[in-house]
């Protein structure tokens, strides 16, 4: 049994300790916040005993097998570092860190100190993006030339998360970032990328709508857009919507998680959802089992002495296409190369 502490009991530590209750051979055993109310309603709805109000103070005494960062972007530096100096594994929720820089200096200094760093980009884990990706890797639609990831949406983000209004970097950050994983998991690397991006709610400090356009190195051309500001008929909260084009035919990942493949003339659906009575309560089940999932390839990674598939390393290509998104809006949809930030 692997032993873990968690650090961050707030808004989606809950889903990630929900996982780690289910987990069979590992388990969350101490838990940090700074904040007295969330840290003792976390542990008693989990039954954790062990809390601390100070991250340092944990991990020198629990001695945790690996420690799961669960805060916001802004303590990720020095808690990276802490647990990196403490010799511990770590899980890091994204956005890793607000600059590419920090982004590489913890990368370097978790190999430095041999500490295995993965990044909790959880997307790539939903069941219906795996599918996907089975989809191409079985070259049912032959060679993919053009592919749409969408994202578009109303839901009210900022009832559960309300850091999310006050940033002056809002959805590529927080969500496009997963998208721009996807496209990355999907197709391989981007050479460049193109972006606009548009706030629609005033009430907020960032922006709510992104646009962008990515080259692969493949010569995949993908459409990555979002919107926190699209009220449509009905809310599809927290599906990513997929169209590929390629050379034999076509997917499609549509609503409530339909897939539909048309190859060589002929079609065939297929329901990719993921369990809602076992991961609920809706919407968030689409997001609760890819936890699950990601926390098990962490810990195989951990027993097996393997990279895990976003690691710390990984995790910089990806942070490289949000900065190329920034950089490209700020400079009026200009395309920018992200290897060259
Ligand atoms: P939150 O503000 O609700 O919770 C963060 C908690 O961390 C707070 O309780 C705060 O007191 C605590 N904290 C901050 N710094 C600390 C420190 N140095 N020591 C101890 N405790 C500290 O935030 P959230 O909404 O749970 O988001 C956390 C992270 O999860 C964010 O980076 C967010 O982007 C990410 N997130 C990921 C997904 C996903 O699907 N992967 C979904 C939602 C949120
Ligand atoms: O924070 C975001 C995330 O990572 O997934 C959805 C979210 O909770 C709101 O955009």
């Amino acid at each position: 049994m692997l032993n873990g502490a968690l650090i961050g009991c707030g808004f989606f530590a809950q889903n990630q300790l929900r996982a780690w209750a289910e987990a069979g051979d590992a388990g969350i055993v101490a838990l940090c916040d700074r904040d007295a109310a969330r840290l003792a309603a976390t542990a008693a709805r989990f039954g954790i005993a062990r809390t601390y109000d100070d991250a340092a103070e944990m991990l020198a005494r629990e001695r945790p097998d690996f420690v799961d960062i669960a805060t916001t972007v802004a303590s990720h530096v020095p808690l990276v570092t802490l647990a990196a100096r403490a010799g511990v594994p770590v899980i890091c929720q994204k956005p890793f860190t607000e600059t590419l820089p920090e982004a590489a200096e913890l990368v370097e200094t978790c190999r430095r100190a041999g500490v295995k760093l993965m990044v909790h980009e959880n997307f790539r884990w939903q069941a219906p993006i795996r599918a996907v990706r089975r989809v191409l890797d079985e070259g049912e639609i032959g060679q993919p030339f053009w592919a749409r990831i969408a994202f578009r949406s109303a839901y009210d983000v900022y009832a559960g998360q309300p850091y999310l209004a006050e940033g002056s970097r809002f959805i590529i950050q927080d969500l496009g970032i997963h998208l721009l994983d996807v496209a990355r998991f999907l197709f391989g690397e981007v050479t460049t990328l193109a972006a606009r991006t548009q706030r629609v709610n005033p009430r907020i400090a960032g922006e709510d709508v992104a646009t962008m356009m990515l080259g692969h190195a493949a010569g995949v051309t993908t459409v990555v857009d979002c919107s926190y500001a699209s009220a449509q008929e009905r809310e599809l909260f927290p599906q990513s919507l997929i169209e590929i084009d390629g050379a034999r035919g076509t997917l499609r990942l549509g609503a409530d998680y339909e897939l539909v493949v048309h190859a060589d003339g002929a079609t065939r659906r297929e329901t990719v959802a993921p369990d809602e009575a076992r991961w609920g309560p809706a919407p968030w089940h689409g997001i609760q089992h890819s936890v699950f999932d990601i926390q098990e390839h962490f810990i195989a990674c951990l027993r097996g002495g393997r990279e895990p598939e976003t690691s710390g390393a990984d995790n910089l290509r990806t942070l490289a296409l949000v900065e190329a998104a920034y950089l490209s809006a700020q400079r009026g949809g200009a395309p920018v190369d992200p290897a060259a930030l």
